[in-house]
């Protein structure tokens, strides 16, 4: 009784962390504080300057729901079982502790607001207050908003934790872009942020997490107009390599069947012209997020919450323009896997520093963890950045993993790719014999532009062994 009332003594003279994780579906790491002078994101690049920019990112799969239920359960996808669109996790591993939920166990408000598990998804069990999504047409933390969370989970599980699959046929769906110029507020970003700043003034004063996610730049690249004029179409540059590496397997990129899914895209080829809108949609689309993440950071400050509340922005995964040919993500190629992470934490050491040392996305969990001050969450599989938030040339991880699925010629195959701080290597394997049918390396460092597979290269095949062992060691059944 006595230690109860020393601890929460203790609690109470200290003010808990506050978590606000900010996740932006598709957006790349292509910014200002990433060096990407053309792109306008003066919110993002002030987040930036006060805590760290980390340049080798990776998610652990470069689509949605795989890589969202990665980051979230801390659990590499080999682990969750979730490589697809269509299944939860709580279906594959239900005593799952998702990353708000353990802030939860711990005496935290949590709650989440926009994109954050996949469309259809959400997982009921993570949130203090039911998860909240701009489509509905009440308020976060409102009665409807409750029992429509509690319905949902109940569908879910009677459907066996399984929705119906999204995709659609080329050409079906309408226009890739669109620039709008009235009615700013109903654009779901900006239900969102609206939502997050009341949450935030709604959750000031008990220790919260708060998670908060845009769903643009996600096609289609809808956005108001005067983020479209800050990018006039003359001026834009494709800005990724077009060619396929020579000496890639066939199968490693992508038909780019989620792009040819709009009504002016389809099956055919993709114009120069068409090739440039899109990427300035994107760029626009990338400006105007940055303006919502800048309405949030600033009601953070408004609410005086700025010196007890950590900030973590990701994008999910990387996304090729036209990169080797591709577009959307989808692939294990370095313009899918790195992916954008910024961390802020109050009381971090150095501020505004760029860190290249190997970061995964299973590494967001137990970071918030530490800055939090709670125990070490035992069955996550990444391990703590804050290390790096002090000292960003630390000691880094060896290797960050990503892995991606295909089917070639009836063959299922697992792609699993490892980076160091200067090759990327990939190896596809058979998912039932694991027999490895095709490799590729790349070396950054000779081949920025990822042009050429290494792999047959005899000067190389040491450094293709070390690599491929790391991959045995992280994909070695764990003793969770
Ligand atoms: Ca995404």
């Amino acid at each position: 009784m006595l230690r109860r009332t020393f601890l929460a003594v203790l609690a109470q003279s200290k003010p808990r962390m506050n978590v606000l994780l900010i996740g932006v579906d598709d957006l790349r790491p292509e910014l200002g504080c990433y060096g990407a002078k053309h792109i306008h994101s003066p919110n993002i690049d002030a987040l930036a300057s006060r805590g760290t920019v980390f340049t080798k990112a990776y998610c652990q799969q470069a689509v949605c729901s795989p890589s969202r239920t990665s980051l979230l359960t801390g659990l590499r996808p080999d682990t969750t079982k979730i490589y697809d669109l269509q299944h939860h996790f709580r279906g594959t591993i239900p005593d799952a502790v998702t990353l708000p939920e353990y802030f939860k166990n711990n005496g935290y408000t949590s709650t989440g607001l926009g994109k954050l598990f996949h469309g259809g998804l959400d997982d009921a069990p993570s949130w203090t207050i039911p998860w909240w999504g701009p489509n509905m047409r009440y308020d976060w933390n409102s009665a409807e908003s409750r029992s429509r969370a509690q319905r949902i989970h109940e569908q879910l599980k009677a459907k066996n934790w399984t929705i119906e699959p999204t995709g659609s046929p080329a050409g079906t769906r309408g226009p890739s872009w669109q620039s709008v110029e009235s009615n700013e507020d109903e654009l779901p970003d900006n239900r969102t942020t609206a939502q997050a700043i009341t949450a935030l003034k709604e959750l000031k004063g008990k220790p919260f997490f708060l998670g908060v996610g845009f769903a643009k730049p996600h096609l289609p690249f809808i956005a108001p107009k005067r983020f479209f004029d800050l990018y006039p179409l003359r001026k834009v540059e494709m800005p990724d390599y077009p060619e396929p590496p020579t000496g890639a397997p066939s199968f490693a990129g992508t038909n780019s069947g989620e792009l040819r899914s709009y009504g002016d895209i389809g099956n055919g080829p993709i114009s120069s012209e068409k090739a440039r809108e899109l990427v300035r949609a994107y760029y626009a689309c990338t400006s105007y997020t940055d303006e919502n993440i800048g309405k949030i950071l600033n009601e953070l400050d408004r609410q005086g919450l700025r010196d007890n509340t950590m900030v973590v922005l990701f994008g999910d995964h990387g996304w090729h323009l036209n990169n080797h040919g591709n577009w959307n993500k989808h692939t294990n190629y370095e313009k899918a896997t790195n992916s954008l992470l910024i961390a802020s934490m109050p009381g971090q050491k150095q501020r505004g520093a760029t860190c290249d040392r190997l970061v995964e996305f299973i590494d967001i969990y137990p970071s918030f963890a530490e800055g939090a001050g709670l125990p070490a969450p035992a069955k996550v599989q990444g391990t703590s950045f804050v290390p790096l938030l002090n000292n960003p040339t630390a000691k880094g991880k060896p290797v960050a993993l990503s892995q991606y699925p295909r089917t070639y010629e009836k063959q299922q195959l697992m792609g699993y790719s490892v980076r160091d701080e200067r090759f990327r290597y990939t190896e596809w394997r058979k998912r039932d014999t694991k027999e490895v049918i095709a490799r590729e390396l790349y070396d950054y460092k000779e081949d920025p532009q990822e042009s050429a597979n290494r792999a047959t290269r005899p000067e190389l095949q040491s450094q293709i062994k070390t690599m491929s062992d790391h991959i045995d060691r992280l994909t070695a059944p764990s003793p969770q």
